[in-house]
């Protein structure tokens, strides 16, 4: 179950800031796995891998064991369940790097709603719990410090029912610093940030020159909503069953068994 206070929180504000929700040893394997990808020669890494921008590592989460366990990590599973009435499916997981030397420039406001349409995504409240049809958790690797850069939301916007005027928050271009109203979220190692995507969000310009940020970036949605194709069947080799079950697409009323378990261990 979601605590009040976090229930509380995102319903507020649309996003939740979990800290330190990783054990060391969690934490440590994953930044492991996450260097070793990053560092990578490309033609050393399976067909499936490999970054166009530096930017966006391509299937980070299945990168390694220790990056797709996170998907099911203890601190959030409950929430990736209420948030879809039990009926969760992960769709993908980039993993995104601001690298001195690399991509730092900052990415303007967005959401599912400015993106799609109004009738694209939900967010509501039924019978004391949260419905969020499309969500992202983003666990942090390293840590985050004001000023920093890195993501800026507007807290409250996933609920907006009009359009965002052009007229406030720089018209939503970040490059010039963060507009007022807008809030830096900056994390810890370990710390782990959710988003509705009705959030409207985007990224500040990284500006450590000796520093990296390094974030899992894990899309969730309801096992019946559509969309096919995010991840190569070929991919699908290196996954646990677990992960298979949760990335595959079901009715509404269909009961995954791995729903039916707090704690979910790969067994594969
Ligand atoms: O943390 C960031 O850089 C923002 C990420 C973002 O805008 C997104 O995932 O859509």
């Amino acid at each position: 179950m979601m605590t009040p206070e976090q229930r509380y929180q995102f319903d507020l504000n649309g996003y939740l800031h979990l800290e330190q929700a990783f054990s060391e040893q969690e934490l440590a394997a994953a930044q492991t796995a996450a260097e070793r990808y990053i560092n990578a020669r490309p033609e050393d890494l399976p067909p499936e891998f490999g970054t166009r921008d530096r930017r966006l590592y391509d299937h980070g989460f299945a990168f390694d064991k220790a990056l797709e366990r996170l998907i099911f990590h203890p601190s959030y599973w409950p929430i990736v369940k209420e948030f879809t009435d039990n009926k969760p499916r992960f769709l993908r997981g980039t993993l995104l790097v601001n690298q001195p030397g690399g991509p730092v420039d900052a990415g303007s406001l967005h959401c599912a709603r400015e993106s799609y349409g109004w009738q694209s995504t939900r967010y509501e409240c039924r019978d004391g719990r949260i419905y969020c049809d499309d969500f992202v958790v983003f666990p942090y690797l390293y840590d985050v410090h004001p000023g920093d850069g890195g993501l800026a939301v507007l807290p409250g916007s996933h609920k907006a029912n009009f359009d965002r005027p052009d007229t406030l928050f720089h018209g939503g271009h970040l490059d010039d610093g963060i507009p007022p109203g807008v809030v830096n979220l900056t994390a810890k190692a370990g710390d782990v940030i959710i988003i509705s995507e009705l959030l409207t969000h985007g990224g500040l310009r990284w500006n450590p020159t000796d520093r990296k940020r390094v974030v899992l970036v894990l899309r969730y949605a309801p096992q019946y909503r559509g969309g096919e194709g995010w991840v190569p069947e070929s991919l699908k080799k290196r996954l646990s069953p677990e992960t298979i079950e949760l990335m595959s697409s079901g009715s509404h009323t269909e009961i995954k068994d791995v729903i039916q378990h707090d704690i979910v261990t790969l067994s594969g």
